[in-house]
């Protein structure tokens, strides 16, 4: 069984969102010419409480983009993200996200955040993903989504640790590179690791993509 795996494709992701992935919002109509190739859809969803301590607004003196040690875990500080509740928190309103069938959200608990789909960044809790999958007999899983260099790379990861094999969708991701070459990186990490890039012309060409009915 394989199952899509869209990664925090959310509106304060994309252009003119609180934490902008660039060209984010191109992703969009990619993953919408893909998204009925799968029998499974599951989406993770940036969830976070407004006293998140990835949010530099919540440490006295820091600004967006310096680290901070929390539990000894590297924390980069972000703009005020994805708080639980809010607009910026929705899906990319293009997104056809009536075709998800499970959200999994991340990035709660508000002493630790959650790049990864799977878990927390100290990996103490898990957000349900891997128990989901694993429950419908998911062994491949294809990733798409935002951003490159944090979630996506995360969860990539992650899926590979766990077993999974992991693809990854090269024109439905896009990066920050908050460092020049962070996206670079990640991807070389990534494939490294043992992730396979295919582009969605290749899904959509392959024999599990009919046309919608
Ligand atoms: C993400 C930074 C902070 C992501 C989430 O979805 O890649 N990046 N929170
Ligand atoms: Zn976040």
């Amino acid at each position: 069984m394989e199952a899509l795996v869209l990664v925090d494709i959310q509106i304060d992701f994309c252009p003119g969102g609180a934490l902008p992935v660039p060209e984010g919002d191109k992703i969009v109509p990619i993953v919408n010419e893909i998204i009925h190739c799968f029998n499974l859809k599951v989406a993770t969803k940036d969830w976070h409480p407004r006293d998140h301590k990835s949010f530099a607004i919540n440490h006295p003196n820091k600004k967006v983009g310096e680290i901070v040690y929390i539990d000894g875990v590297e924390q980069v500080l972000w703009p005020v993200h994805c708080v639980q509740g809010t607009p910026g928190a929705e899906f990319h309103p293009e997104l056809k996200s009536d075709k998800i069938d499970k959200i999994i959200y991340k990035g709660t608990d508000p002493n630790i955040d959650s790049y990864s789909g799977f878990f927390d960044n100290l990996r103490k809790r898990a957000t349900g993903l891997d128990d989901f999958l694993k429950e419908k007999g998911v062994k491949t899983i294809y990733v798409a989504g935002l951003a490159t260099d944090y979630c996506v790379k995360y969860t990539v990861l992650d899926g590979l640790e766990l077993g999974y094999n992991v693809y990854v969708i090269s024109d439905g991701i896009k990066g920050i590179d908050l460092n020049p070459g962070d996206i670079e990186k990640a991807v070389a990490e990534m494939k490294e690791k043992g992730a396979i890039f295919v582009s969605s012309e290749d899904i959509k060409n392959s024999a599990k993509c009919r046309e919608p009915s």
